[in-house]
C-alpha cells in the first residue's frame, strides 16, 4: 500500500466487500479477462489504426516488462502527459500490470503544473507524446528536467530526440508484481481550490465499481461506441463511464483528436458513435452546428453533458437537435458521480444534473454551520460511499479541512435536493472558477500574481460568461499604475502556468471591498464585474 493516502476505515471496507461493491478486481486482470472474452474485437479506433482487445493486452504485457527492465517498480509514480491516442492505454495498463502509479496530467498543464507534479509525488519517469495540437512536449520536458535533475525518465511517444523513445521499451513478458485490487491504481487530480492542486488516490476496487455501475446506468455493451473528444485523462472521459468504463463493458472507443463539429460529425457517422461526453461549451457549438448542416448523427443515442452546470435552455434543445437523449453528469475527480437516468422524464434530464450512481452514496446538505438544511433548501454537498475517497495523496493538513471527521468529503458545491432525490447544482462555495469544466483555483493563480515585483495585492474572481458559463478576472491593487494586462497574462505564461489559468480579464483597483471580518469580499468583487460587464453589454446593443 502507497503510505501517505488515507484509505476506508476497516468496517467501511468490510461493508463495501460484503455488498458486492468491491469485486476484487485490478485493472491489469481487467484487461486481461477481457482479452479473453473479446480477443479480435476491436478496442480503440484512432484514425486509421485500430487495436483488438487482444493486442491491447498483449501490447500491455510487453511494455509492462519493458518498464519493469527500466527500473520502475510497484507503487513508483509516473507522471503521464498523453493526449487521445492508443499510446494513452497501453502506457496506463502496463503501469496498472506493474502496480506503478500514473499521475493524470492534462495536455494542458506546462511547465509549473508538471514540475510540481513530478516533485510533489517524487515521480520516478514522464511521459509525454513528441508534438500535439501544435506543442512541442520535448521543449516542456527539457524545462522539467532543468528544474528537476532527479527525474530519471522522460519517455516520448514519437520521435524521442535525445529522450528514450516509447516504442523501445516493448520487452519480453517476464512476470508481474503482485498488484492488490485495494492498492491505490493511479493519482487523479483535484480541479483544486486551494493554492495547488491536491492528488486523488483511487484504488482498483473502487474506480472499477464506479466503471461498473457506469456502464451499467449508460447501458453499455459490447456494441457501444464510445467517442473520446475530451482529454481522457481527465476523470470525466475517463470514467463517467468514459474510455475505460467502454472497455469494462467491451465496447469500443473511438479517439477524436478534438472536439469541433468539423472533425466529430463526420467520426460520428463513419464509426456508428453510440454515446459521448462534452462539457456545456462544446455542447452548444454541437447544438448550433447540428442545426446548420447535415451530418448523419443517427447512431449517436445518448449525450453527456456534465463538467459545469448546463443551462436548461440548452438542455432542452438537445432532442429535438441531435435526435438523442441527453444524459446531465455532475461528478467528480474525488469521486461521488451523479447521472440522470436514460429513462427519466424530459422534466428530470433537462432541470437537474442527476442522483447518485450508487445506493450506497450517501449524501448530507449542511449549511454553513454543517447542520442539515430542510428539505429542498440549498446547502454544501457532503458525501461519502463506495468510490469516494477518504484524503488525498500526502495532505494531512488539508484533509483535516477537506473532510468530515467521519470521513465526509466537502465537495464545495451548493445543491439542493428534490423531492424525486436529484440534484441541482445552485452554486459553489469553493474559491474555484469553472471555465466551461475547466478549473481554475483562485488562489493557486494569485499566488502567480503576487510574485510580480508591481503588483501589491491580488484576487480572482469569476465572472459570468455567456459561452463559458464562468471566466476568470483577476483584481489587482498595483504598485505601479503603468501595469499592463498584457504585461501580466506574459508574466504568468512565462512562468509556466496551464494557458485555461491565465486571467481573461485584469482589472486595476485601488483598494478591495471588505467583508465584515476585514477579509477580501470575493463576492462584491464579482458583483461589480457582472455589472460592469453588463453595462457594456447594453451600451453594445
Ligand atoms: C455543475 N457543476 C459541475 C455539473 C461537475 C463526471 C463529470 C464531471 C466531472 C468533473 C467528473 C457539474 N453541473 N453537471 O470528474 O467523473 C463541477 C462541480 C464539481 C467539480 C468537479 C466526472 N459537473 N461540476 O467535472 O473533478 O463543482 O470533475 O465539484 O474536474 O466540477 O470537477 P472535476
Amino acid at each position: 500500500m502507497l503510505t501517505k493516502c488515507p484509505t476506508w476505515p476497516k468496517e467501511f471496507a468490510e461493508k463495501y466487500r460484503k455488498m458486492e461493491c468491491w469485486r476484487g478486481e485490478t485493472f491489469g486482470g481487467m484487461l486481461r479477462e477481457r482479452a479473453q472474452q473479446y480477443g479480435s474485437q476491436i478496442a480503440i479506433t484512432c484514425g486509421e489504426t485500430q487495436i483488438s482487445y487482444k493486442e491491447l493486452d498483449m501490447k500491455t504485457d510487453l511494455l509492462a516488462a519493458g518498464l519493469l527492465k527500466l527500473g520502475i517498480k510497484k507503487a513508483d509514480r509516473v507522471v503521464v502527459q498523453l493526449p487521445n491516442i492508443p499510446e494513452f492505454f497501453e502506457v496506463c495498463f502496463a503501469l496498472f500490470r506493474i502496480g506503478a502509479l500514473p499521475v493524470f496530467a492534462l495536455p494542458s498543464h506546462r511547465q509549473n503544473e508538471i514540475s510540481y507534479f513530478c516533485e510533489f509525488t517524487e515521480a520516478v519517469a514522464y511521459i509525454i507524446p513528441d508534438r500535439y495540437a501544435g506543442f512541442d512536449y520535448r521543449h516542456l520536458a527539457r524545462d522539467v528536467c532543468q528544474k528537476l535533475p532527479s527525474l530519471r525518465h522522460v519517455i516520448v511517444a514519437g520521435d524521442p530526440e535525445e529522450f528514450q523513445p516509447l516504442t523501445r521499451l516493448y520487452d519480453d513478458p517476464v512476470s508481474y508484481p503482485d498488484v492488490s485490487p485495494a492498492d491505490v491504481a493511479f493519482l487523479q487530480l483535484s480541479g483544486g481550490s486551494t493554492g495547488l492542486s491536491k492528488l486523488i488516490p483511487r484504488t482498483h476496487d473502487d474506480y472499477i465499481y464506479s466503471l461498473r455501475i457506469s456502464a451499467e446506468i449508460c447501458q453499455l455493451d459490447q456494441d457501444s461506441v464510445y467517442l473520446a473528444v475530451l482529454p481522457i485523462a481527465h476523470n470525466y472521459p475517463l470514467s463517467s463511464p468514459g474510455v475505460l468504463g467502454t472497455l469494462y463493458a467491451g465496447g469500443r472507443v473511438v479517439l477524436a483528436q478534438g472536439g469541433s463539429p468539423d472533425e466529430t460529425f463526420s467520426l460520428i457517422a463513419k464509426e456508428q458513435v453510440t454515446i459521448t461526453a462534452l462539457v456545456p461549451p462544446l455542447a452548444l457549438i454541437w447544438l448550433d452546428a447540428a442545426q446548420a448542416r447535415r451530418n448523419d448523427l443517427s447512431s449517436l443515442e445518448v449525450l453527456q453533458v456534465g463538467g459545469a452546470k448546463f443551462s436548461a435552455e440548452a438542455a432542452r434543445r438537445v432532442k429535438p437537435v441531435l435526435g438523442c437523449t441527453l444524459q446531465q453528469v455532475y461528478g467528480m475527480a474525488e469521486g461521488l458521480v451523479n447521472y440522470t437516468r436514460l429513462d427519466d422524464s424530459e422534466e428530470i434530464i433537462i432541470h437537474t444534473q442527476g442522483r447518485p450512481m450508487s445506493p450506497f452514496d450517501e449524501i448530507r446538505i449542511v449549511d454553513e454551520n454543517g447542520c442539515e438544511v430542510k428539505p429542498g433548501q440549498t446547502g454544501e454537498l457532503l458525501t461519502r460511499g463506495p468510490y469516494t475517497i477518504r484524503g488525498y495523496y500526502k495532505a494531512e493538513e488539508h484533509n483535516a479541512k477537506a473532510f468530515t471527521q467521519d470521513g465526509f468529503y466537502r465537495t464545495g458545491d451548493l445543491v439542493r435536493m428534490t423531492s424525486s432525490g436529484h440534484v441541482i447544482v445552485e452554486g459553489r462555495a469553493k474559491d474555484q472558477i469553472n471555465r466551461g469544466g475547466e478549473k481554475v483555483a483562485a488562489e493557486e493563480v494569485e499566488n502567480h500574481l503576487l510574485a510580480h515585483p508591481a503588483v501589491h495585492d491580488a484576487a480572482v474572481v469569476s465572472m459570468p460568461d455567456e459561452f463559458l458559463g464562468e471566466r476568470s478576472c483577476a483584481y489587482i491593487i498595483p504598485r505601479d499604475q503603468t501595469l499592463t494586462t498584457m504585461e501580466i497574462k506574459t508574466f504568468l505564461r512565462d512562468r509556466g502556468l496551464a494557458t485555461y489559468k491565465i486571467p481573461d480579464r485584469v482589472e486595476l483597483i485601488d483598494s478591495f471591498p471588505q467583508t465584515g471580518v476585514g477579509k477580501v469580499s470575493k463576492k462584491a468583487l464579482r458583483k461589480v464585474i457582472a455589472e460592469k460587464l453588463k453595462a457594456t453589454h447594453k451600451t453594445k446593443m
